[in-house]
């Protein structure tokens, strides 16, 4: 009886972690789709203590995504002259930059040694 008790406690943590499992490919997948389907956008990949691109470019007038990956680091970003913050939780956002020019980027969060030179910014045309 109780081995029988052990096996079905056994099947039933397998379904859970398999649902578990699925429901976060699909969500993953759900992300995916999400992301092809967007219109222009800009992906901030930071490490210690630099972004991935010394500029990057937009169009004026143009609603974009923006978004921020720590690949190394923990780092938090603004762009400056609009409301965008990026960091872990909120790790992308919708702008629409209305005048051309050059838009400075930079890392708000003390990160280590190389913080106050982690900077880039967004030419926007
Ligand atoms: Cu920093």
């Amino acid at each position: 009886m109780q081995k029988w008790a052990m096996f079905s406690l056994f099947i039933i943590a397998c379904l859970l972690g398999a649902g578990v499992l699925f429901q976060n490919i699909s969500a993953r997948q759900a992300e995916m789709a999400k992301e092809e389907t967007a219109g222009p956008s800009i992906k901030f990949v930071a490490t210690n203590y630099q972004f991935d691109k010394p500029e990057y470019t937009a169009k004026a007038g143009e609603k974009m995504t923006v978004s921020l990956m720590n690949k190394e680091g923990l780092h938090a970003l603004e762009i400056v002259g609009t409301n965008v913050k990026l960091d872990n939780n909120t790790k992308s956002m919708d702008v629409t930059f209305d005048k051309p020019g050059t838009y400075e980027v930079h890392c708000v969060l003390p990160c280590g040694p190389g913080h106050a030179d982690m900077k880039t910014k967004i030419v926007v045309s």
